[in-house]
């Protein structure tokens, strides 16, 4: 490591305690012995707005470990403007590689343009930015495809629309953060499934922000509205949905059975809630990006090729499934 790097590290180390930044590994390159080579990785993460997100950003901690790779990780506390401030420190410290979390799709042109001219690479990791940004500004995508999970929860419906042979069933949406890809393409993909079949009517789609206290905001506001007249809730991630089942309880119903409960992400609690008949199906999305962003910042630091796009292998958990075998999710 040059002198002017070990300065910075060192500077970065002490500054990144001051401005909520978490350098996680066990010692400071320089405190190792080793020969001070150690990867250097900005990662930005949006907060910690679910389980999902918790366990996300244990997987990138455990995982910058297991690969030696030294971790600046910052908190955003949902604010993109403070993602776009730990970015610029990123690009200041000179990491080798930035990963980041788009909280929402628009708004990174300028942040993105200094990393280029920085020549550092930028790894988006779990959501994406939007296609009109200039896509020579990133190197890769890694994480869901959430289109497909949309589809996914949509193509459950269906199915469960076949056994209720009810003519009509009126839907709610409880969206995710608005503009985040996860909530536009987990939209998208739902109301592509269902569209032009007239048994089906989204009556309503309110933001739940991905925030359980929300979900359960919202859904009590839609019980007073709609009153026993909503038969699905078609919830963009399991915090909502745990929120809402809270609030269909309160109301007196039975979720999953008055209500049919869909819903994305696959944390332990909903699991254990499709075991107990309380949630009918979950789209799995994996927070376990880890590895992948880990052997990413690799390839990326020895100027190597990488795949455009990786989506993680994710499937779907539904009421008509045995879950009994399924190993504990850690999340
Ligand atoms: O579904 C939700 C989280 O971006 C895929 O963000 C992620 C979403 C996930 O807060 O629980």
């Amino acid at each position: 490591m040059s002198k002017n790097r070990f300065l910075l590290v060192l500077l970065a180390g002490c500054l990144f305690l001051f401005a909520g930044f978490t350098p996680t590994g066990k010692k400071q390159p320089e405190e190792t012995g080793e020969s001070g080579n150690r990867l250097l990785l900005g990662f930005a993460q949006i907060g910690s707005e679910s389980s999902w997100r918790i366990g996300n950003t244990r997987s990138v901690q455990e995982a910058a470990e297991q690969h030696g790779i030294q971790l600046m990780m910052s908190d955003a506390n949902q604010k993109q403007e403070n993602e776009i401030r730990a970015i610029r420190q990123f690009i200041a410290y000179q990491v080798d590689v930035i990963a980041f979390v788009p909280i929402v799709e628009e708004g990174w042109e300028n942040v993105l343009y200094e990393a280029k001219n920085a020549g550092i690479p930028v790894i988006l990791s779990d959501r994406q930015i939007s296609e009109k940004i200039d896509e020579n500004l990133y190197t890769t995508y890694v994480g869901a495809d959430f289109y497909v999970e949309g589809r996914r929860a949509g193509e459950f419906l269906l199915r469960k629309a076949e056994e209720s042979g009810k003519e009509t069933l009126r839907i709610v949406e409880l969206l995710g953060t608005p503009g985040s890809t996860p909530a536009l393409q987990r939209e998208k993909g739902f109301h592509d499934v269902i569209a032009g079949d007239s048994r089906f009517e989204v009556i309503e789609s309110v933001s739940g922000d991905f925030l359980r206290s929300k979900g359960k905001e919202s859904m009590e506001k839609l019980l007073e509205k709609w009153g026993d007249g909503i038969d699905v809730l078609y919830s963009h991630n399991d915090g909502m949905t745990l929120g809402a089942i809270d609030a269909i309880e309160k109301a007196g119903l039975q979720p999953g059975r008055d209500i049919i409960i869909i819903t994305v992400d696959g944390e332990q609690a909903a699991f254990d809630l499709v075991k107990e008949g309380k949630i009918n199906c979950v789209v799995e999305c994996t927070p376990m990006l880890g590895d992948l962003i880990m052997e990413l910042t690799e390839k990326l630091a020895a100027g190597e090729e990488v795949p455009r796009v990786i989506h993680p292998e994710e499937t779907m958990f539904t009421e008509y499934d045995d879950l009994s075998g399924l190993p504990a999710r850690g999340y």
